[in-house]
């Protein structure tokens, strides 16, 4: 049987972290055969570090055959220590009235503490998920603090926009979603992502032509894929955990395993594809093989998909200038 490896997640005791770990455990993300060892961290706060205990007691409960091993922690430097796979989903979304400074100011310390302790303890092949927003500022934080792990190690999470635009359109076509293929969301997990269809076909025949509305598709498609988060909010009184967590899970899966040729989304720091300045945490369409993802290359850009990448790109720009100087 395989080694177990070392999957560290943040923010444990929280409403996504319980949506996720047990989903870790059973072995749906890594593989049915891949035992783990979970590395769990949560600020030291007492109440904090009691609900983690509770959720370590239920995952003791389960009696997952493949789980190896259970590390509560309060410090990055020992919750990182060796790990193959790190889930930072903790962080300090922007709370009612906050100002955009004080935002970046605590995540900045957040993500250069965590980048630091990765850069000094975790694998050197770690594999870096930022889930806690602002995701794509947060992950090139951390990414920029970690100046000995190679870069393209560090991605945030795009999936959920992905996902929410496929069941949109699976909906919309009456098709399977299962069936979606060639769809892609560019650039900020926030409003001003660009859910992109143009390309997206179901077996094998064009999406756009199935649909052939443009004003639904900038009207009614982007409008709800972008404040869908705002929507569950407003439902559920809680933002989007357990598909949250589905997404993480399959950022990650597909990642280490490979999507045999499927596109997915994932936010990366550019490599200058599609004129995205290098380093930028940007959503691209991607294939993975090998653990290793690559853009998929060669899309033409028509002038309104280059006003939505202009305009979710300005966006994450100002986001990364104002966390400059902390780095
Ligand atoms: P919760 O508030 O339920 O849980 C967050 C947990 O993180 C808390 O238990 C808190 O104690 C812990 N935490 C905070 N700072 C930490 C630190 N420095 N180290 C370790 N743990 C820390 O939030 P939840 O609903 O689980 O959401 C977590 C994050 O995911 C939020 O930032 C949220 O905005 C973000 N989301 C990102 C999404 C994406 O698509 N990228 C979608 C869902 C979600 O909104």
């Amino acid at each position: 049987s395989k080694k177990p490896v070392r999957v560290a997640v943040t923010g444990a005791a929280g409403q996504i972290g319980y949506a996720l770990l047990f989903r870790i455990a059973s072995g749906e993300m890594l593989g049915k055969d891949q035992p783990v060892i979970l590395q769990l961290l949560e600020i030291p706060d007492e109440k904090a570090q009691n609900a983690l205990k509770g959720v370590i007691m239920e995952l003791e409960d389960c009696a997952f055959p493949l789980l190896a091993g259970i590390e509560a922690h309060s410090d990055p430097m020992q919750a990182f220590k060796d790990t193959d796979y790190a889930l930072l989903v903790g962080s300090r979304p922007r709370g009612p009235g906050m100002e955009r400074a004080e935002l970046l100011a605590i995540n900045g310390a957040i993500f250069t503490t965590q980048g630091k302790a990765l850069n000094a303890v975790a694998s050197r092949n770690v594999k870096v998920l930022v889930v806690g927003n602002p995701a794509n500022t947060n992950a090139y934080i951390a990414m920029k603090s970690a100046p000995d792990l190679p870069a393209k190690n560090f991605t945030a999470m795009l999936r959920l926009d992905h996902n929410r635009a496929a069941s949109q359109l699976a909906a919309k076509t009456g098709k399977a979603v299962a069936d979606i293929e060639k769809l892609t969301v560019w650039g900020n997990h926030s409003p001003t992502m660009y859910a992109d269809y143009r390309f997206a076909t179901i077996g094998g025949a064009s999406v756009k032509g199935m649909i052939n509305d443009e004003t639904w598709n900038r009207e009614t498609f982007l409008p709800t894929v972008g404040k869908r988060g705002a929507a569950i909010i407003a439902a559920r009184g809680l933002s989007s955990a357990a598909s949250a967590a589905n997404a993480a899970i399959d950022h990650m899966r597909d990642w280490a395993l490979g999507t045999n040729g499927k596109w997915v989304t994932m936010g990366i720091p550019s490599d200058g594809s599609y004129g995205i300045p290098k380093e930028v945490m940007f959503g691209y369409p991607v294939t993975c093989e090998g653990g290793e993802y690559k853009i998929v290359q060669g899309l033409e850009i028509d002038a309104f998909s280059q006003e939505c990448i202009n305009k979710t790109l300005k966006e994450l720009t100002d986001e990364q200038d104002g966390v400059k100087h902390l780095l």
